[in-house]
């Protein structure tokens, strides 16, 4: 059921509505993650929704909040690089992996480094997709520094002309400074070699509001190119995607909807937002 289920039975019935049930309404929107900010913001301009296409016009506003910037992968004329960054167990590694074989099944050749040093276990996951996905993992020992995987990678990419080289990096939390200079050194490095072309930052869809906080802290560390909203199968609070959208402006490029390595959809505004809306 869409999360607007009775907001479009509230405005395709009526063109007024008592104070009292647009406050029913506003907890509905809430409780889909859609944030304050956005929620009074959809309120206010559906309140002036009178006689039409109640839907057309809920879908004109709902549209409006959506960013109007490129949602396709930007390309390099050398590797494409593109790194992904977020907080802990955001689904970034599966991400890469994701990304990996979407990209080699549209014919590209992919490299990955594994630049999350901190733990044995995080190579080890993505040595383990890279077989799986049949790409090559560049990776160093464990706390290696991560810009030197990331430049090692950079510098291999180069001498195979991969088409793209994909960085996975450690999880960190979006408060912690020293952690968040350490993905510009790690770009830094990379751009030695190669221009990132890509900074894509893994949001948590079930996380919520906080997803929106991350963001922000994240773009004024590096220069956030688009975002992957993760783990949207099975959400009901799907409402976060427009919400980020929304409040920065930042285009979602990808979501992923399950943990294999097919589970990962291009961002489809239109079909999003009618999934919003449907009943
Ligand atoms: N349901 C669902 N689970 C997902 C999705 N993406 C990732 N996961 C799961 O989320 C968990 C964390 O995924 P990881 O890819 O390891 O997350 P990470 O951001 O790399 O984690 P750290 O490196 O520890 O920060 C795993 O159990 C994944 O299978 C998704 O789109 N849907
Ligand atoms: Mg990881």
């Amino acid at each position: 059921m869409g999360i607007f289920s009775k907001f479009v039975a509230k405005i395709k019935g009526e063109s007024t509505a008592d104070p009292l049930d647009w406050q029913v309404l506003e907890t509905e929107l809430l409780g889909s993650d859609l944030g304050p900010t956005l929620t009074s913001q959809i309120i206010q301009s559906a309140k002036l929704i009178k006689g039409g296409d109640a839907l057309v016009s809920l879908t004109q506003i709902l549209n409006e909040h959506l960013s109007a910037k490129s949602r396709t992968l930007s390309k390099s004329d050398q590797t494409t690089v593109i790194m992904v960054v977020g907080v802990n167990g955001t689904g970034k590694t599966t991400s890469v992996a994701k990304l990996a074989a979407h990209l080699k099944s549209s014919g590209s050749s992919v490299v990955l480094a594994a630049a999350d040093t901190f733990r044995a276990a995080a190579v080890d996951q993505l040595q383990t997709w890279g077989k799986r996905v049949g790409v090559e993992v560049i990776a160093g020992k464990e706390g290696a520094e991560p810009a030197s995987v990331a430049f090692d990678a950079a510098t291999r990419s180069k001498e195979l002309s991969s088409d793209y080289l994909i960085i996975d990096t450690a999880g960190r939390l979006h408060n912690k400074s020293d952690l968040m200079a350490e993905l510009e050194k790690v770009k830094r490095v990379v751009e030695k070699t190669l221009v990132v072309a890509e900074v894509l930052l893994v949001i948590d869809a079930t996380t919520g509001q906080n997803g929106i906080a991350q963001a922000k802290i994240f773009t004024e560390a590096v220069a956030v190119t688009g975002l992957i909203v993760t783990k949207l199968d099975g959400s009901a609070r799907g409402g976060v995607a427009l919400a980020i959208e929304s409040a920065l402006d930042i285009p979602i490029k990808f979501i992923g909807t399950g943990e294999s390595d097919t589970d990962l959809a291009v961002f489809a505004p239109a079909a999003y937002i009618s999934g919003l809306i449907a009943d």
